[in-house]
């Protein structure tokens, strides 16, 4: 069950996608070209730093107190879908310390194309890939690149030297998302900034009206972890989702030993 957005509060936007793919550098961006604008908070998620936290301060984009770090100890997707407690309070604080704010954007550690946002977490969020990453990704789909409001194709700067077409890249994402947004991106672009910059303030608007409905992109796919005993060398087991909105995003998903699969999970 989806429900509309709380204009009282700042709208919540997060933003995921895998390592690397330039989600600390969009927020970055969007600070830039909004803070004379907009009153803007920043919480990031790590693994075991606030690495991401630092970055983004020492952009000097936004006042240094106003970008909080998560440490989530754990993997990433737990604390942006599973158990949304600490990034919750994060949230609150950053809102009560410097209400009122507008936006409050959220960075998901890096993780795998699984992992997307509780829509008990944020209103509304961006799906970061990149063409280092491959132009096939796109087709690829999954709940973040399905479903999230958002696609960013990044990095379009990068695409000669990769070998990647990125009018296929949109065009393939853009049938994996039958009609949502997708944005290619580059820092270098200022007509994508723009783009990035208009599709913020246009969240924010439909947010403020009281008319923006936050969309659950779905659970993440079966998944594997290096721990516990399975016939096929793990075990399957069900996270307890955040019930905030009264619905039961729950789902099953397997883990499996990393180590006998040769292969990092998470
Ligand atoms: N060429 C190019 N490089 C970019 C762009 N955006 C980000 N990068 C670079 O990509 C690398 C990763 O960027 P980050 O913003 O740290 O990526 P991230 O997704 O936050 O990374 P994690 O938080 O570690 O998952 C950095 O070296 C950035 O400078 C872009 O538009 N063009
Ligand atoms: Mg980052």
């Amino acid at each position: 069950m989806a429900e509309t957005s709380h204009p009282s509060r700042a709208l919540r936007l997060g933003v995921a996608g895998p390592v690397g793919t330039g989600k600390s550098s969009l927020i970055a961006t969007v600070c830039r070209v909004l803070a004379a604008e907009l009153r803007l908070g920043v919480i990031t998620n790590d693994i075991y730093t606030d690495e991401d936290a630092r970055f983004l301060r020492s952009a000097g984009v936004l006042a240094p107190e106003r970008i909080r770090a998560v440490e989530t100890g754990a993997c990433p997707h737990t604390a942006i879908r599973d158990d949304i407690t600490a990034n919750l309070l994060a949230a609150e604080d950053l809102e009560r310390d410097f209400a009122p704010l507008d936006v409050v954007l959220i960075e998901s550690g890096g993780d795998n194309l699984t992992a997307t946002f509780s829509p008990a977490l944020v209103d509304a969020q961006i799906f970061v890939l990149d063409v280092a990453g491959g132009g096939d990704v796109a087709r690829k789909g999954g709940p973040g690149i399905g479903r999230a409001d958002l696609l960013v194709v990044n990095k379009t700067d990068l695409a000669p030297y990769v070998g990647v077409d990125v009018a296929q890249m949109v065009t393939d994402a853009e049938a994996a998302r039958e009609g949502r947004a997708v944005l290619a991106l580059s820092r270098h672009d200022a007509s994508s900034v723009a783009a990035l910059r208009a599709w913020v303030l246009t969240v924010l608007a439909s947010h403020r009206a009281g008319t923006h409905v936050a969309q659950d992109p779905g659970p993440m796919a079966p998944h594997f972890h290096a721990d516990e005993e399975h016939p096929d060398g793990g075990f399957v087991h069900a996270h307890e989702e955040n019930q905030r909105l009264g619905t039961d995003f729950g789902h099953q998903h397997s883990h499996a030993h990393a180590g006998a699969r040769g292969e990092a999970t998470e």
